[in-house]
């Protein structure tokens, strides 16, 4: 009886492990920002796009990492209109680390 609620336990962690992993992670170079109202101007911009779970704006690393609940797709030019809707240059993005080029 342990035994099998071992087992089951076990396989409901690592399908929830499964699912995290599918959830992606943007990162974009936004150039522009001079403070903290600046940061904020740009988290809200973000966070207003569809299917956004999460949003990070560093004024020192000068980049905008966007979380995507999961199973959403990444609008990548959505993202970068967010970024220069509120005053600011959108550079390089990454998804999930990997460098994409959007065209325009
Ligand atoms: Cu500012």
């Amino acid at each position: 009886m342990v035994r099998s609620f071992l087992f089951f336990f076990t396989i409901i962690v690592f399908s929830v492990n499964a699912l995290a992993t599918d959830q992606q992670t943007i990162e974009v170079e936004v150039t522009g920002m001079t403070c903290p109202f600046c940061v904020y101007g740009t988290e809200k911009k973000l966070r207003e796009l569809e299917g956004v779970e999460k949003v990070e704006v560093s004024l020192a690393k000068k980049k905008a990492r966007i979380i995507m609940k999961e199973g959403q797709a990444v609008d990548i030019i959505a993202i970068k209109k967010a970024i220069t809707d509120a005053g600011f240059t959108a550079g390089v993005a990454r998804i999930n680390g990997k460098a994409v080029d959007a065209k325009e």
